[in-house]
């Protein structure tokens, strides 16, 4: 009998344990049965650590530069949130230049000309 595997009804069978039906297989996040083992992972966002049961938050602020742009960043558990200075907006989750002069606003007057100014 090997470490993974429990007999069968019949005395002979040699089955699978599925360790995650107990404690989650002492996974923090996902447990997938193998045959004669497990293994763990983690959701997106998570990074899994050497023990192979831990699961980390990745901080995407610190790990990728200038995730955000123009924008500070802030870091959640699974995920990380933009915060843009002002004067840019978000676009796919990056802070970009608002281009004032498209505004359906016309903040220049009739006769002015408007000249789009980083933020
Ligand atoms: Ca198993
Ligand atoms: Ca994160």
């Amino acid at each position: 009998m090997q470490i993974g595997y429990e007999l069968g009804a019949d005395q002979r069978t040699c089955l699978d344990v599925d360790e995650c039906l107990e404690n989650n297989g002492g996974c923090d996040q996902i447990c997938l049965n193998d045959v004669g083992s497990h293994s763990c992972n983690c959701h997106s966002g998570f990074r899994l650590l050497s023990d192979e049961m831990t699961c980390l938050d990745v901080d995407e602020c610190s790990e990728i530069e200038n995730i955000c742009g123009h924008g500070d960043c802030v870091n959640f558990p699974g995920t990380y949130n933009c915060e843009c200075h002002e004067g840019f907006t978000k676009e796919a989750g990056i802070c970009t230049d608002i281009n004032e002069c498209d505004s359906k606003i016309q903040i220049c007057g009739e006769n002015g000309l408007c000249e789009n100014l980083e933020g």
